[in-house]
């Protein structure tokens, strides 16, 4: 039945379905000649195939509006616009090798960067891209087609062919990539699931529910929020306080690594004897928790740059990335420092060539920058420890001193290693992704190792300082069975989940005598406070929730991201509180001295982030 009146519909409205199936078929043909987007399988190519069909119908069903010989120019104007929109975006990524993004379209300075090369980016066989516009053109003068007027139900019956489709198209691609719009990856994961046009419609729809709360902020919400962080700002140790100065930092992001893997073993070998024997020579951080939510790694980024939360859904890199920041990039770029990411995937993924650029990073060696052959890789890319070789050359090039982050990658879900990698061997629980977990986190401990030897070779170790820390969890809850089994315990409750939240934390000074392990609970949220008060930089006036980790006056408490929170005493989640010492459930009045600093900290700091706030000017 409705088939029926599909059809029907499109024999009504030949012109229009002629334009739509040239542009759909023909956006097929330029993301695969083009943009040459690759696909790893068949439902991947299936999805590219179908993905530019629900925007086609979309966009020339508007022609409906229009009646008679203005239909026909409506529709070749309209499959024009498609053209148009299309060859932008390719004209681009030779350039870029990115899609288009709505800020981008208007950031004057990438236009300028645009105009001088676009001509050179432009080519005569880019004319076939409307090759469709010239068809349709000779069709309708030689009009060979009979004019028959439309229902007057075809123009509800159009769109919501194209939402049907859309939906289709949707769920498929949900099935290929999980949350795609929520946790809203890459570029080009969206154009590869749900097409370039309907990427640019999401992509508009997020701006501009980022535009409206800016509008609405002002400079006095500012002072606000400043008031509350200054009202929270903790006192160095004075015998720390600028002891790095002028020296290198080296951050190391240790993906997917959790706290219970330290010091624990499978079949009597250690996970991590490399980061086990670190602790001895280190601060080492025993309740130090990840705060991130969707944006997993770029949330990590994000608050140990900004010492600011992540947003609660989505991912802040790619909502935010048109805020003003005060980063540690571009404080430290101030103090002299040259400042760069090292992180062999796209320079796109998680959006971070516009964060990174907003962040004030002088570069970003990205995937670009890395020798990456089907042999050197596994899993997400570039294996670890031939990530860290090839970094050296890198890292010797560059000015001193510098400040320079490296995002590891073998330990990602889902966990692959080579057998001449594994060098554990795997858990025997009910969960696969927790049994190869520990081989890779011990794959990643050696190159880890490796790069620290390498670093001493160089004689780039002696003077600088080492930031190592866990981006977020990788194992979920899902796997709790499997975790119990493994950590010897009946269940894991809500209050274990969190104290599972715990990643290793280190800050490695060489030549410094003095190394321990601290208690004090925290978080990411901290660790920019801590590097600027390492540096001896004065930062009480900074806008900045998280405090000095090693300043003796700190209050020792952490809040999550969803909103649970660990002090000393207690651990809060889930609207219970627990005893931390022994799990027990107590009375919720116990939680409660923390829970208003808990709910304002993230209150503010999302406020920041809406309205963007760091744009308003705040004497010193
Ligand atoms: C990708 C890497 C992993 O570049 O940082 O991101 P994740 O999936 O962990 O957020
Ligand atoms: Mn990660």
């Amino acid at each position: 039945m409705a088939f029926e009146k599909i059809k029907e519909l499109l024999a009504r409205n030949k012109f229009m379905s002629i334009a739509i199936f040239l542009l759909w078929i023909k956006t097929y043909f330029i993301y695969k000649i083009g943009f040459k987007i690759p696909t790893e399988n068949v439902l991947q190519e299936f999805l590219l195939l179908i993905n530019p069909l629900s925007s086609a119908v979309l966009l020339i069903g508007f022609c409906l509006f229009f009646k008679g010989k203005f239909k026909s120019i409506a529709i070749i104007l309209l499959s024009l616009i498609g053209s148009v929109i299309l060859y932008g975006n390719l004209v681009y990524y030779r350039f870029f090798a990115d899609f288009l993004t709505w800020p981008v379209l208007f950031q004057t300075s990438n236009a300028k960067d645009l105009q001088g090369s676009a001509f050179e980016l432009m080519s005569l066989f880019d004319l076939i891209i409307f090759a469709d516009f010239f068809i349709l053109l000779i069709i309708l003068v030689k009009n060979k087609l009979p004019q028959i007027e439309p229902h007057r139900f075809d123009k509800v019956r159009v769109f919501s062919l194209a939402l049907l489709i859309f939906l289709v198209n949707l769920a498929i691609a949900q099935i290929e990539r999980p949350q795609l719009l929520t946790r809203a990856f890459d570029r080009e994961m969206l154009v590869k699931n749900i097409g370039m046009v309907n990427y640019h419609i999401y992509d508009g729809f997020i701006q501009s529910k980022a535009k409206t709360q800016r509008v609405f902020a002002s400079s006095s919400d500012i002072v606000e929020v400043r008031n509350y962080t200054m009202s929270n700002f903790k006192k160095p140790d004075s015998d720390l306080y600028g002891i790095a100065q002028d020296k290198n930092i080296i951050l190391i992001s240790m993906e997917s690594i959790q706290s219970f893997v330290i010091n624990n073993q499978v079949d009597g070998e250690e996970i991590t004897p490399f980061l086990n024997s670190l602790i001895n020579d280190s601060y080492y951080f025993e309740n130090f928790y990840h705060q991130t939510s969707q944006g997993k790694t770029s949330d990590s980024e994000f608050i140990i740059a900004n010492s600011l939360f992540g947003k609660n859904s989505g991912a802040v890199f790619f909502t935010h990335s048109g805020n003003e920041y005060e980063a540690l990039p571009e404080i430290l770029k101030k103090e002299g420092y040259y400042t760069s990411v090292m992180h062999a995937n796209n320079k796109s993924f998680w959006n971070r060539d516009l964060m990174y650029e907003a962040f004030g990073y002088d570069y970003f060696f990205d995937i670009d920058s890395y020798e990456v052959t089907e042999e050197n890789s596994v899993g997400w890319g570039l294996k670890d420890a031939d990530f860290f070789e090839q970094s050296i050359a890198h890292l010797k090039l560059q000015p001193e001193p510098f400040y320079t982050k490296f995002i590891t990658l073998t330990n990602h879900f889902p966990f692959e290693l080579y057998e001449e990698d594994q060098l554990i061997n795997e858990l025997e629980t009910n969960s696969r992704t927790l049994n190869q977990y520990v081989t890779t986190v011990r794959y990643m401990d050696h190159a880890i190792e490796v790069f620290f030897e390498r670093l001493k070779a160089e004689g780039l170790y002696e003077n600088s300082i080492f930031v190592l820390y866990g981006d977020h969890y990788g194992i979920s809850d899902y796997h709790n069975r499997a975790m119990s089994q493994f950590l010897e315990k009946d269940e894991i409750t809500p209050f274990d989940s969190v104290q599972l939240q715990r990643v290793p934390m280190y800050i490695h000074i060489p030549g410094h005598r003095n190394h321990e392990t601290l208690q004090t609970v925290a978080g990411q949220i901290d660790v920019r406070p801590t590097i600027l008060h390492l540096l001896g930089i004065e930062n009480r006036n900074k806008i900045q929730f998280g405090t000095d980790l090693l300043s003796p006056y700190r209050n020792s408490y952490v809040v999550l991201r969803d909103g649970s929170f660990v002090t000393d005493t207690h651990v809060f989640t889930k609207d219970k509180c627990y005893l931390k010492s022994t799990g027990e459930e107590v009375d919720i009045t116990d939680c409660e001295p923390f829970s208003q600093k808990a709910k304002l900290d993230l209150y503010y700091s999302d406020k920041v982030i809406y309205g963007d706030l760091l744009r308003f000017d705040l004497e010193e």
